[in-house]
């Protein structure tokens, strides 16, 4: 198994509810190795660059309205695995088909509020961290 890196987001859904020190913890908990970490305010049009790949889709404005709507957390994990590893943790995209134990299942809400992102192959990963983080950030 490669050591990969991944970028999660702890969504503002997550961090108005006060969440981000739990989420946090259980990165810790799994062992994941935090090479980069920021608190940020996405703007509108930054939302809309990050999930540029579900542009036209039903609930890209809603989406993007919410990942703006408030402060997140964005970090660089590495790993054994890292990326499917992460989405492991996460769990299901949806909350409610989450698997017990999940951050998701735990945290989660709705389908939109689902507390974290993940990213799901390496080129997305590579494209994620490169939106958030500068070479010089991720040494
Ligand atoms: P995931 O990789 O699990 O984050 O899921 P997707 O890439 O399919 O979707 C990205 C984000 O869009 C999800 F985290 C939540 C949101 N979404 C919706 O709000 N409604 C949908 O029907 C599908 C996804």
């Amino acid at each position: 198994m490669a050591v990969e890196r991944t970028l999660a987001i702890i969504k503002p859904d997550a961090m108005a509810r006060g969440l981000a020190d739990k989420i946090l913890a259980r990165v810790r908990q799994e062992g994941f190795k935090v090479v980069a970490q920021k608190t940020a305010a996405l703007s509108k049009k930054q939302a809309e660059g990050f999930y540029a790949v579900h542009r036209g889709k039903p609930f890209f404005e809603p989406l993007t309205d919410f990942m703006s709507s408030g402060k997140v957390v964005v970090l660089v994990l590495e790993g054994e695995n890292a990326i499917a590893r992460w989405r492991e943790v996460m769990g299901a995209t949806d909350p409610a088909k989450a698997a017990p134990g999940t951050l998701r299942r735990e945290f989660g809400t709705s389908v939109q509020n689902n507390c974290t992102h993940g990213s799901d192959a390496p080129d997305t990963a590579a494209f994620e961290i490169g939106y958030f983080f500068s070479a010089h950030e991720l040494l």
